[in-house]
């Protein structure tokens, strides 16, 4: 299961082992096993800490057109069908496809050369203060295709004279050397299975769209409107969801078909406000790295919904997935719960020279392209976030910003952009956003007052060109080793980290035009060995539960801060 929900009544899915064989391939270690997929390697014992490259290998009867998807490979794929290169992906936390054509009718060897270590070849995945683990860490799928397919579709829900309407595009491909006729039909529903309306005994809208003539090899990209009178919004309190089911069809037969899920939400920007469907919104959220003790960051469905009560238990209502785009069924988990969702794209802490790497303009790039291509439709997602603590003082980083800026806004105008900066006293890039973001540390990186230095950081980012935007504090928070408790009150304690998150959340909360906050962080998570010293047991301490997600002291002193 790859979604929450069914993604389709036609394609069908040709099925995959559920264990694959992984042969170590780095110089000196030598190890076969089968091992589940997904996962991380680093979930084997004795490869807890491996850096370099594997190969997973997995077998399946097929044949005839299919496409083969992987959510995420961590971090560089290599992939491979019966020994003929497919081709290479970048990146463990996007989405990436190969379509096979006439394809014999038989059994097939899939391989996967997976790659998590650092060097030129890898812009974003550097010594970090989180881990870059190995392995084919989200879900595969291998799915029969016949002549044409639905690559995806993004919905836009708007708001016009009090009632909703659907701007709906498609993207279709014709995968044969002919030239293709096709009819395409999208009818709204309030079920993933059959198209119906539970609420009522009025039928929801439907569409065709009757010329798509496709050239041979071609995709191409169709669009339509809907008015959809007499839909439920959807809102934290009540996160009401429809289905959009697309049907592709040749002379009245079905060729494929694609079911997606989006809520009746708008977000825009007025003045210091975020506005959700008009009403102003006020965070009070967590950063979440995907990293769980045993599971490394191939996070089970499991796991990801105790962390989402977890969370929910706090009476939060955001999450910011620092600092990479999530697995979609998290992501699906938080549009159940109707969770404001700030996703970015992937990028941590990078310097200007870091940022010249000649990969960086491509990799970040794609990061972009993928999150936003295959997370349009998540309801809960109410802005782009991209860059977290770059260059965004320099010159040169600037240009980075710009680029990408522009890409976000190029494949959707419909939410905010923003960036997470630590570039106190000298960001030059507040203007290029329209919600300003901003990662501090009082009380724990320096001993000031929380209030005194947030007011006076709010006047220079005001002075810096972010007056008259929305401010979200996107990052405050401290440390503390679990089980570590003390009358001493000293850094490391729970202690510690629960009376500074109390003032914190009050110093932000009580901040004049500040949208809200995104406390650093909700779990601890693993960083590399080399990150900065006062990372004790190689890990980032300022979550609120640890990696087997036990809570502290500060998971109570947040929950009754929220809760005021
Ligand atoms: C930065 C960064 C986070 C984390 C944090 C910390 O704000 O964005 O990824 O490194 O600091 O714990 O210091």
């Amino acid at each position: 299961m790859y979604r929450l929900f069914s993604t389709h009544n036609v394609r069908s899915s040709i099925s995959l082992p559920a264990l694959w064989k992984l042969t170590a391939l780095e110089e000196g270690v030598s190890f076969q096993e089968k091992v589940p997929v997904p996962s991380c390697i680093e979930s084997i014992p004795s490869l807890s800490s491996y850096k370099g490259k594997c190969e997973l290998q997995a077998k399946a009867h097929f044949g005839g057109n299919a496409r083969l998807t992987f959510k995420g490979v961590s971090h560089t794929a290599t992939v491979s069908l019966d020994g003929r290169p497919l081709g290479s992906h970048y990146g463990a936390y996007g989405e990436f496809s190969f379509v096979l054509k006439n394809i014999e009718n038989n059994t097939h060897v899939i391989s996967v050369i997976t790659d998590n270590s650092y060097g030129e070849e890898s812009s974003l995945h550097v010594e970090n203060d989180y881990y870059s683990y190995n392995g084919i860490t989200r879900p595969v799928l291998l799915e029969q295709l016949e002549q044409a397919y639905l690559q995806w579709m993004h919905i836009t829900p708007i708001l016009k004279d009090g009632h909703w309407q659907l701007e709906v595009v498609f993207r279709v491909e014709n995968i044969t050397e002919k030239p293709l006729s096709l009819t395409l039909k999208a009818s709204l529903s309030t079920s993933d299975t059959i198209v119906t309306n539970e609420h009522s005994d009025q039928p929801l809208p439907s569409v065709d769209i009757s010329d798509i003539c496709l050239p041979a090899g071609a995709a191409q990209e169709y669009t339509c409107t809907m008015d959809c009178p007499d839909v439920l919004s959807y809102t934290p309190e009540a996160p009401e969801m429809y289905y959009l089911h697309a049907l592709l069809q040749k002379d009245g037969h079905p060729v494929d078909d694609l079911i997606d899920r989006f809520g009746f939400r708008q977000v825009e920007v007025k003045g210091t406000d975020i506005l959700w469907n008009g009403s102003p919104m006020r965070i009070k959220g967590f950063n979440r790295h995907e990293d769980y003790a045993e599971f490394g960051c191939s996070v089970p469905l499991t796991a990801m919904h105790r962390d989402i009560m977890l969370i929910k238990g706090t009476g939060a209502n955001c999450i910011r997935t620092c600092h990479y785009p999530n697995d979609e069924r998290f992501l699906d988990l938080c549009d159940e719960h109707g969770l404001f969702v700030w996703e970015e794209a992937h990028a941590r802490g990078l310097s200007a020279e870091q940022m010249k790497n000649p990969n960086f303009d491509e990799q970040s790039a794609l990061s972009v392209h993928e999150m936003i291509t295959f997370h349009y439709n998540h309801p809960s997602i109410f802005v782009w976030g991209l860059l977290n603590e770059c260059a965004s003082d320099t010159e040169y980083g600037r240009r980075c910003y710009e680029r990408l800026i522009t890409q976000i806004r190029s494949l959707d105008s419909s939410r905010p952009v923003t960036f997470a900066s630590c570039r106190f006293d000298h960001d030059i890039c507040l203007d290029l956003v329209d919600i300003v973001s901003y990662n501090f540390y009082p009380g724990w990186y320096h001993k000031t007052p929380c209030s005194e230095f947030l007011a006076e950081r709010q006047e220079v980012i005001h002075k810096l060109g972010g007056e008259g935007k929305p401010l979200i504090i996107s990052e405050i928070g401290a440390g503390a080793i679990y089980g570590y408790r003390s009358n001493t009150n000293s850094k490391w304690t729970e202690d510690y980290q629960a009376e500074i998150l109390r003032e914190q959340i009050d110093a932000v909360l009580n901040l004049p035009g500040c949208s809200g906050v995104i406390l650093w962080q909700y779990c601890d998570c693993r960083v590399d060995e080399s990150w900065f010293s006062n990372r004790p047991k190689s890990q980032n301490n300022k979550g609120i539960v640890d990696m087997y997600r036990r809570e502290k002291l500060g998971y109570y002193a947040v929950k009754e801060a929220f809760q005021k």
